[in-house]
């Protein structure tokens, strides 16, 4: 391999293979290797939670064979080619594939430039990126006791989730205190939500956390679009006091135009944006000003070539980022949003859950904590690597998510 910096010659960056590996540490990971000629080679994530195999599929089938021959340094116009190209455009399946490509292809060009991606994109734009962790207990009491916990390991933000009087199972709240993994069984488990039970519970939790932990720390919260427009209203509002740095997920947004009555209700920020996967799926709500901050990350958003569009774009509204980053996002997936998230001028926060010690070591990293932000490192590309031969000892175990029925036994949202 030539040194850093003085490749990327056409014939250099000719692609000559790809890979999909699927690796189980701790919980399941698809991730993407491209190969070039002059032997440079990127990584993109392609997780999607509970559906692996599915972008693992469309990748090895019908995405791989197209990039053989293809210049690495040609980004734009691959993207162009998988999107606009493939007729059957957008969906978390397609829109993942396409930003594993996307992410390999810049980790691949900061590699040949011997710079890391945030250079490659503008530059520093801040010394760190401010991230929430998350905060979780049965009850009132023990949820406020864990964001304790991380206040005095350094936390600046913490999202606080707490179960719910009347309710076996609540999201994000988990039995063994750990980050929360929700896709835990071969078959969805099935959960029983209660709309009333968890609107009076609520505010309880951060009258509680604001008592405990005084007003500096920034709270967050996590609806998982488990209410209607009108009761995602009532919430916000009665959030309100307690000054929340924002209120996520809290209405299903495939009608964008929900959220008008939330915002006509209540001041509290909102966020919205983990499942969604093109700018078409946000764009209302950024050019009416109905969300404060969006969550669309770089993996299931066709990668960094789109989601910097999706950025831009909310710039001019003053909608700020606020990337999903749980522990189904790899490490890749987490290396390419911190350096996107350390350029991008209208960043506002990056989730933070802490991935298993096995999947940190399948994923070699660059990224730290400190006081309350993430640093990236120097490394040309992204930063982060793959072990393969401990990725091989990890093998695929089909998980899905859970399920929520309402106390009657209807479907409701997960
Ligand atoms: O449930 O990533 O904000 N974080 C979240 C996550 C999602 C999972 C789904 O795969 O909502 O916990
Ligand atoms: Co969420």
């Amino acid at each position: 391999m030539a040194k850093a910096g003085v490749q990327g010659s056409t014939r250099d960056r000719e692609i000559t293979g790809a890979r999909v590996i699927v690796t189980c540490p701790g919980r399941n990971f698809v991730t993407l290797k491209i190969e070039t000629k002059g032997g440079v080679t990127g990584l993109g994530d392609a997780t999607l939670n509970g559906r692996e195999l599915a972008v693992a599929a469309y990748l090895t089938e019908h995405v791989i064979p197209n990039l053989i021959g293809r210049d690495a340094g040609r980004i734009e116009d691959i993207w162009q080619f998988l999107y606009r190209g493939a007729y059957w455009r957008r969906g978390p399946v397609t829109m993942s594939a396409i930003a594993a490509v996307d992410v390999a292809l810049w980790d691949i060009l900061g590699k040949m430039a011997g710079m890391p991606l945030y250079q490659l994109l503008g530059g520093r734009s801040r010394d760190g990126a401010l991230v929430y962790c998350h905060a979780n207990g049965d009850s009132i009491e023990q949820a406020s006791e864990a964001v304790g916990r991380y206040i005095e390991q350094g936390y600046l933000a913490v999202r606080a989730q707490s179960g719910v009087p009347g309710l076996a199972k609540t999201y994000g709240v988990t039995k063994s205190k750990l980050a929360y993994e929700p896709a835990e069984s071969e078959l969805p488990t099935e959960t029983v939500w209660s709309t009333p039970k968890y609107l009076r519970h609520t505010p309880k939790l951060f009258e509680r956390a604001r008592a405990d932990h005084g007003e500096e720390v920034l709270l967050l919260h996590d609806v998982h679009h488990r209410l209607t427009p009108i009761e995602a209203a009532r919430l916000a509002k009665d959030l309100e006091p307690y000054r929340l740095f924002w209120f996520e997920d809290s209405t299903p947004a495939e009608n964008q135009d929900a959220f008008k009555l939330i915002r006509q209700h209540s001041t509290t920020p909102l966020a919205v944006g983990e499942v969604f996967n093109s700018i078409w799926d946000c764009k209302g709500l950024i050019e009416n000003q109905l969300i404060d901050y969006i969550r669309t990350t770089i993996v299931h958003g066709g990668g960094i070539t789109h989601v910097r569009r999706i950025a831009d774009f909310a710039a001019l509204y003053g909608v700020r980022t606020g990337f999903h980053g749980a522990t189904d996002l790899s490490p890749v997936t987490m290396g390419a949003a911190l350096h996107f998230d350390t350029w991008v001028p209208n960043f506002g926060i990056q989730e933070y859950m802490h991935h298993t010690q096995e999947t940190l070591d399948v994923f070699p990293h660059d990224y730290a904590f400190r006081e309350g932000r993430l640093h990236v490192g120097d490394t040309p590309g992204h930063g982060v690597g793959i072990d393969e031969t401990l990725a091989a000892k990890f093998p695929y175990a089909p998980k899905q998510l859970p399920i929520a029925r309402l106390e009657d036994g209807a479907m409701w949202d997960w």
